[in-house]
């Protein structure tokens, strides 16, 4: 474990890989404030750490997180305060450069589903469940629900799930385009793991110009997109890295990747 775990989150490194792990088995990861704090600096520390290449985000194997801590909803201040900061509480997770993946087995609710959301694999297990319970609290799913759902799996399917709250499976979730893969029950913080841990293989410069033009694209024009696509293509082939892979490639040997 490195210095940075807390009690609600535990952090641990192998290899290139960052682990967190939420830990409020109690209060079923509700995203308290101070766990909201906690992850945020997690992935900013990871996203400065050049060694780390990839990021995995679990939970328990029985849930990954029940959402925004309701406890702390009454107090108007902390509410208040909650969603003024919200931006800058997930801004690194937006901002983050090195791949984030999440294992999700259990329940992803509301806040804990947006938080996989912000990610950019999502591993789950085939009996875990999604929803966004908002709507029942007399709120909406404000930390980009409304827009990152649809966003993934259509305006049709979103509205039936955010206008009801109603939960829906990983399978159907996968067939929606919300979930990148799904996997026996009890497996998914281990196949993220083996997936973290092949992306943290691969050339990092590549893998970081990749989700870049991936997420910067996917806001702007076709043709403005393809400029970003150029631009990075481009700066790759400059690096020492592509340069090695194709070397190993006509000598028939494995690359080794330096990151430069
Ligand atoms: N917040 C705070 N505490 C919670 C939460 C939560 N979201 N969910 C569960 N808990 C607590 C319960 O209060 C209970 O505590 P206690 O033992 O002190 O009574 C403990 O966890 C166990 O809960 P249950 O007894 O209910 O356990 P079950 O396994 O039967 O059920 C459920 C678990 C299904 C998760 C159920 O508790 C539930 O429906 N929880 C509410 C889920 C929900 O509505 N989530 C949406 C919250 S709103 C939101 O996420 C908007 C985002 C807000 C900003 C946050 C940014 C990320």
């Amino acid at each position: 474990m490195t210095e940075l775990s807390s009690d609600d989150l535990l952090v641990e490194t192998q290899g290139h890989v960052r682990i967190l792990r939420m830990n409020r088995p109690k209060a079923r990861n509700a995203l308290s404030f101070a766990l909201r704090g906690a992850i945020s600096d997690a992935i900013v520390d990871a996203n400065l750490d050049t060694q780390i290449r990839a990021v995995v985000i679990t939970g328990s194997d029985t849930c990954f997180s029940a959402g925004g801590d309701i406890k702390e909803f009454p107090d108007a201040s902390i509410q208040h305060d909650s969603m003024f900061v919200s931006n800058r509480i997930w801004a690194p997770l937006s901002q983050c450069r090195v791949p984030l993946i999440a294992a999700v087995e259990g329940i992803a609710l509301g806040g804990g589903a947006e938080f996989a959301m912000l990610c950019d694999i999502i591993i789950a297990g085939e009996t875990a469940e999604f929803a966004f319970p908002e709507v029942r609290l007399g709120i909406l799913p404000g930390n980009g629900g409304t827009q990152r759902f649809p966003r993934a799996v259509g305006k049709f399917k979103a509205m039936r799930y955010l206008l009801t709250g109603d939960r829906f499976p990983a399978t159907l979730a996968a067939e929606m385009g919300l979930v990148s893969e799904v996997v026996e029950s009890g497996t998914a913080f281990s196949a993220a793991l083996v997936l973290a841990q092949r992306i943290a293989e691969l050339p990092p410069l590549s893998v970081r110009q990749i989700k870049d033009v991936v997420l910067q694209g996917a806001e702007a024009s076709l043709s403005a997109a393809l400029i970003m696509e150029r631009d990075g293509d481009r700066l790759l082939m400059l690096s020492d890295d592509h340069k090695e892979a194709s070397r190993a490639f006509i000598e028939k040997r494995r690359p080794v990747f330096t990151g430069k």
